[in-house]
């Protein structure tokens, strides 16, 4: 979308990764309630879904063949296998919205974001999100009923494997309190925006500012 003064913005990745429990799904939440440039990537996944979760929105549930058959014909961006399950993002909706210069946001892990920055260095920006603290991940972790202690259990001692990522994320910030959290990735997200590659027709306006016309 070129604006009125002839300047457009190429669409963004914002990548939002941390161990499970650590709030990364409620700080999605609030981004895109607060935000009408930016949407969410529908990831699919062949794990089950679990009650409140609308097929469609939080992710296209799809059998494992399915998932297998998308990602043969190359429909994935990236796709990873996360504790048992496969998760994909589906590569049109993304790739037509960064043309449109729509952002988009995601909830992938690192294997994802890896290869995301791979294939578009660009039009990543990656953030890493930490707990407070072990016992505080816990406690979220288990605050969840709809998780078996055993499923729990499992994401308690992955949680150090994804943890050991932080390191390869562009932002990283610990989500102690939500609202200072929904501060510094909207603040992310406005410098971001403002990067001078993302402006397509930025010269030709400068050019303009000299010459007049
Ligand atoms: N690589 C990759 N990871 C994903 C994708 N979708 C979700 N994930 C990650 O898979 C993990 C498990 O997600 P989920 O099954 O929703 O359970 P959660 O841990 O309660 O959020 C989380 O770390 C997500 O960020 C995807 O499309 N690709
Ligand atoms: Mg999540």
């Amino acid at each position: 979308m070129i604006n009125e003064l002839g300047l457009q913005r190429r669409g963004l990745m914002l990548v939002l990764s941390s161990p499970s429990g650590a709030g990364k799904t409620t700080i999605a939440r609030e981004i895109l309630s607060r935000d009408q440039s930016i949407e969410m990537s529908v990831s699919a996944t062949t794990r089950r879904k679990r009650p409140g979760e609308v097929s469609g929105v939080d992710y296209h549930f799809v059998k494992k063949t399915e998932f297998n058959i998308m990602r043969n014909n190359g429909a994935f961006l990236e796709s990873a296998k996360v504790f048992d399950h496969y998760y994909g993002t589906p590569s049109e909706p993304v790739m037509n919205a960064l043309t449109n210069g729509t952002d988009i946001l995601f909830d992938i892990d690192w294997q994802g974001t890896q290869q995301l920055v791979e294939k578009a260095p660009d039009d990543v920006v990656s953030v890493f999100i930490l707990p407070p603290s072990h016992s505080e991940l816990e406690r979220r972790l288990y605050s969840r009923a709809q998780d078996p202690s055993d499923i729990v259990a499992k994401r308690m001692a992955k949680a150090a494997a994804e943890l050991s990522h932080y390191a390869e994320y562009d932002y990283v910030f610990i989500n102690n309190h939500l609202g200072e959290s929904i501060v510094n990735i909207m603040a992310i997200l406005a410098a971001e925006r403002l990067k001078r590659r993302r402006m397509i027709g930025l010269s030709a306006f400068v050019k303009r500012l000299c010459e007049g016309g």
